[in-house]
């Protein structure tokens, strides 16, 4: 992603506590102004000088707890502009938190993809729903989801799962954050969707291509992915099944619309290798994200008014093309059920050794391979022409 030319990285400020002393500033400055007669008004000026120093420091403070990341989104003309570290504070930040079914957590995601994808331009709904876990407690979830262009007759899904999985150790809940398992999934995703929003009157336009294939991207984050106990047919893909049920009901012909389904989970460790599972293996799709990336690790790529700086590493390629046939269920599996043909399930195999541990934190995350995923994404909803081809 472009860095900004005249972002101050690695620049360290000296603390003002630390000593340094303005030029020219004696060592007797204190023994004179103490012999002085004006020694009042120094002392009144000073008095005033801390008095406006707190109040401003504590407006600073307050400033900072009360910040409401929605104002942000208004600020951001150009997402295609984007610094790495603007993308992690904008969209990522917000999601890190405990968010199981029904959480205060949730409630506090549920609103910000809200604000963050209607503040990039996307009609947003709601689907709120309840269902009991396999001990009969009922649970309250939200799926939330958007669409780029309603009028275009055939969709393309980006998913992923907002939800994160109840976690206990011993009968007590572990604060598990699913930085991978999802929180970076739908971080990319609300990207993706600023860029589509955001850009589609503009001269760098994804909304003109999108228009000239006549599709209508449609965003959506599925609440209750994780099982509460044992991962069975009931207890998991709560959002997804409610999706896939009752979708059709609300907009009619939606499911039948749906040219290509892709799915994040998992995202965002270093040792991060897709394979090509059997519903994948004729998706043009996957054959379009392979050379994609091999031309960001061969070539420097401009992408609109960006030039992508890419992170070649230790790693010969994410989107490998090894075949291992079968397939892992996830919130793609409800759509498969109802027919939908062309499935692309972005999941790292093996996964990653975090998964569903405490350790699924920040602490998890390689910002390189995060950043290379976002300019690999970025080329592809540029050109989805893959989805309509046969
Ligand atoms: C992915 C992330 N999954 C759960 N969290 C799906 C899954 C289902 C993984 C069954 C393993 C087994
Ligand atoms: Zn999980």
């Amino acid at each position: 992603m472009k860095r900004r030319p005249n972002a101050n990285r690695n620049v360290y400020y000296k603390s003002p506590i630390s000593g340094t002393r303005a030029k020219g500033a004696k060592d007797n400055v204190m023994w004179e102004f103490s012999r002085s007669k004006p020694v009042i008004y120094c002392a009144m000026t000073s008095l005033l000088l801390l008095v406006v120093v707190s109040v401003l420091f504590s407006h600073a403070l307050s400033y900072s707890f009360t910040f409401d990341w929605s104002e942000s989104f208004s600020k951001v003309p150009l997402p295609y502009e984007l610094s790495y570290e603007e993308f992690y504070r904008l969209y990522a930040k917000p999601l890190l938190k405990v968010r199981y079914p029904g959480s205060q957590g949730t409630k506090q995601v549920v609103q910000f993809l809200t604000d963050s994808l209607t503040g990039s331009g996307l009609n947003v709904k709601k689907q709120e729903f309840s269902d009991k876990d396999p001990d009969g407690n009922e649970f309250d979830f939200v799926n939330v989801w958007a669409e780029t262009n309603p009028n275009a007759e055939k969709r393309v899904v980006l998913s992923c799962h907002h939800d994160s999985k109840l976690l206990f150790f011993k009968k007590t809940r572990i604060p598990f954050m699913g930085a991978i398992d999802s929180a970076i999934p739908c971080a990319i995703l609300l990207y993706l969707a600023s860029i589509i929003g955001n850009t589609q009157s503009g001269s760098c336009s994804v909304g003109k291509n999108l228009e000239e294939l006549d599709l209508n991207v449609v965003f959506i984050f599925f609440d209750g992915e994780e099982a509460f106990k044992d991962w069975t047919a009931t207890d998991s893909l709560y959002g997804s099944r409610y999706f896939a049920n009752n979708i059709d009901s609300e907009v009619p012909g939606f499911l039948k619309s749906i040219q290509l389904f892709v799915l994040l989970d998992l995202l965002g460790t270093k040792d991060m290798k897709f394979k090509i599972f059997d519903h994948a293996r004729q998706n043009l799709c996957y054959k379009k994200l392979q050379s994609i990336e091999t031309s960001l690790k061969t070539k420097t790529t401009k992408s609109c008014n960006s030039e992508f700086v890419y992170h070649d590493g230790y790693f010969d390629r994410y989107f490998t093309s090894t075949v291992i046939g079968g397939g892992v269920s996830d919130d793609h599996q409800p759509f498969m059920e109802k027919e939908v043909k062309k499935i692309l399930h972005l999941i790292p195999v093996p996964f990653p050794k975090v998964w569903h541990r405490e350790t699924d934190n920040e602490g998890s995350l390689d910002h390189h391979t995060i950043e290379n995923l976002l300019q690999i994404l970025t080329t592809f909803v540029q050109d989805m022409s893959c989805a309509l081809d046969k």
